[in-house]
């Protein structure tokens, strides 16, 4: 007797991911009537918050930023308690959300997606996961998430060390006791500089491995009570409006006034006014033309290097901790509570790892030029493959079998507005390279303006009685050279980052998110598609 495998479930629409973006794709194209499955490789929804539960996890965007706007019930319920809400608080908001609008019962949570493979004739995307599980749908949006693939360098010896090691962005749902704990940490990115602060009370000694010092900027943190709740409220519609028209998709913008129409005491009072704003707003809103223009950049570069050597008391340490070779802003700007103070402390060590590098971990620790240091934990605060990473970990197959990992391997990568591939019909993609993504873009506004602009498109072809869309070859190319002559207009491809790949070997380098402006972004959006989606080719 022979078995049949059985027939794979069938969908109107899958998507990868219940994260921020994953969950709101849900919600509209159940709204549009679809039939949509989820598939989470996580326990739980919140994605990058379910994730990067790492001490001192915490939003760099305000909290009446960082949220939904679909829902006037879910603004009006909602409470946020502090100005920029820790990772718990977040996670408890996105479960809420998946609470009240009833999304859990779409969603496949532990699985995780290994293949989709097109089929022209049939206008089918068929998903396999690891498990040998099998779905099908007409269209496949991936949610997956632009800093959600984790990089741990390798080192000789790793497999040697005899203490714990944990990524931030695969951190346990147990707590971690660092008390008295020998503790090392590699990475002074956003999240690193994030754990440092938190965990330096706790520890026994800390030894910080830092390949780069960051620009990292005081964040100004009030609780939110009642009577801020209220004032926020009020502001709701406005704002609901204005994060779609500013450049980072926050509720501010860049000032009209320009560094040179200011007096050199003019430009140091709108610096300082925006540093006690305690916000990204100083890197975001303060001057545009440290962006593009190298004399305004190192005027702003130097102002923040004054103030990393005011509260840092070992001149030695406080110049290891001053970013000297590339300037302020062409790399995520981390914001910090007391993170300089750490290294006052006595039982804190900042290793500069390209004056005294690492050779290897030994099963005690890890041995650098000058010697042993000895751990019994270490930390990987070493980020992310972003953009592309979690894209090329699944294999994905479009028309006549081609892969997108190949031709972004093959060609470098190519996308149309971050949205879709041509060769790929009827895939969809969000917070995707060449979109303004997480580097530009506060991920709900962009992520938000994407899932609605996915959701409108399907339900444009599937109202045209048409089985498949994709962008022609041509308006691909178009963007990609719109994209690149943007970013070739800034600083920002001067500075190694994750911005531009660097952070990865092999990685192509190049700025993989749209310099353009979140506004600017969503005008392009919006443009193609009351244009009845000019740029693409429908079948
Ligand atoms: P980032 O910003 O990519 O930071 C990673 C850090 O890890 C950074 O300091 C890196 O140094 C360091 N790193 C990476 N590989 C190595 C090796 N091999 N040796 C030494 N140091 C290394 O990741 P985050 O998680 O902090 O933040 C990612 C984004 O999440 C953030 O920008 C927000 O948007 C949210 P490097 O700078 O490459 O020299």
């Amino acid at each position: 007797m022979t078995t049949q495998p059985s027939s794979p479930a069938r969908y109107d629409a899958i998507v990868v991911g219940a994260g921020l973006s994953g969950l709101y794709q849900l919600y509209k194209l159940r709204e549009r009537g679809l039939a949509v499955r989820v598939i989470e490789a996580g326990t739980g929804v919140a994605g990058t918050w379910y994730w990067n539960r790492y001490p001192g996890a915490r939003c760099d965007s305000t909290a009446e930023c960082y949220q939904y706007w679909f829902s006037d019930d879910l603004l009006n319920e909602w409470n946020w308690s502090e100005r920029f809400p820790a990772q718990p608080e977040t996670e408890r908001y996105l479960n809420y959300v998946a609470d009240k609008f009833e999304l859990r019962r779409d969603i496949q949570f532990n699985t995780r997606v290994a293949s989709t493979v097109y089929d022209e004739a049939r206008g089918l995307w068929t998903v396999n996961t690891t498990g040998g599980e099998r779905f099908e749908a007409q269209f496949l949006v991936m949610a997956t998430g632009g800093l959600s693939s984790p990089q741990i360098p390798k080192f000789a010896g790793y497999d040697t060390f005899k203490g714990q090691s944990f990524h931030t962005g695969r951190w346990p749902h147990e707590p971690v006791d660092f008390t008295g704990k020998r503790v090392g940490i590699m990475g002074t990115g956003a999240t690193g500089i994030q754990v440092i602060q938190t965990i330096a009370p706790q520890v026994g000694q800390l030894t910080v491995f830092q390949r780069t010092p960051n620009y990292a900027i005081p964040m100004k943190n009030p609780r939110y009570d009642e009577a801020r709740m209220a004032e926020l409220r009020q502001r709701y519609p406005e704002m609901k409006e204005l994060v779609h028209n500013t450049f980072t998709g926050n509720d501010y913008d860049f000032g009209t006034v320009t560094f040179d129409e200011l007096t050199p005491a003019q430009r140091e009072a709108r610096l300082w006014e925006y540093w006690h704003e305690g916000s990204l707003k100083f890197w975001v809103g303060a001057f545009g033309e440290l962006f593009a223009d190298q004399r305004v950049n190192d005027y702003v570069s130097e102002f923040v290097r004054a103030r990393i050597r005011e509260r840092v008391k070992d001149p030695v340490t406080a110049e290891k901790l001053c970013p000297k070779d590339y300037g302020f802003g062409t790399r995520r700007v981390p914001l910090e509570t007391n993170y300089f103070e750490v290294y006052n402390q006595p039982n804190v060590t900042l290793v500069d790892t390209n004056a005294d590098p690492i050779e290897c971990f030994t099963p005690t620790g890890v041995r650098t030029a000058s010697g042993e240091h000895a751990l019994d934990v270490m930390i990987f605060a070493t980020g992310f493959d972003a953009g592309t990473g979690a894209l090329t970990a699944i294999d994905i197959r479009g028309r006549e079998g081609l892969s997108l990992r190949e031709t972004w391997a093959r060609d470098g990568v190519h996308t149309w507005m971050g949205l879709q591939v041509h060769g790929f019909p009827n895939l969809f993609m969000i917070m995707a390279p060449l979109s303004p993504a997480a580097a530009f873009c506060n991920v709900p506004t962009c992520s938000q303006q994407q899932a609605d602009w996915i959701t409108n498109c399907i339900d444009y072809t599937r109202q045209q009685g048409r089985k498949a869309i994709e962008p022609s070859a041509e308006a691909e190319a178009r963007w990609g050279e719109h994209h690149d002559e943007l970013a070739n207009a800034t600083l920002v491809p001067k500075t190694r980052s994750w911005y531009m790949g660097t952070n990865i070997e092999g990685k192509q380098h190049r700025l993989l998110a749209y310099v353009g402006g979140a506004s600017t972004y969503r005008y392009a959006c919006d443009k193609v598609a009351a244009e009845g989606y000019s740029e693409s080719v429908f079948s």
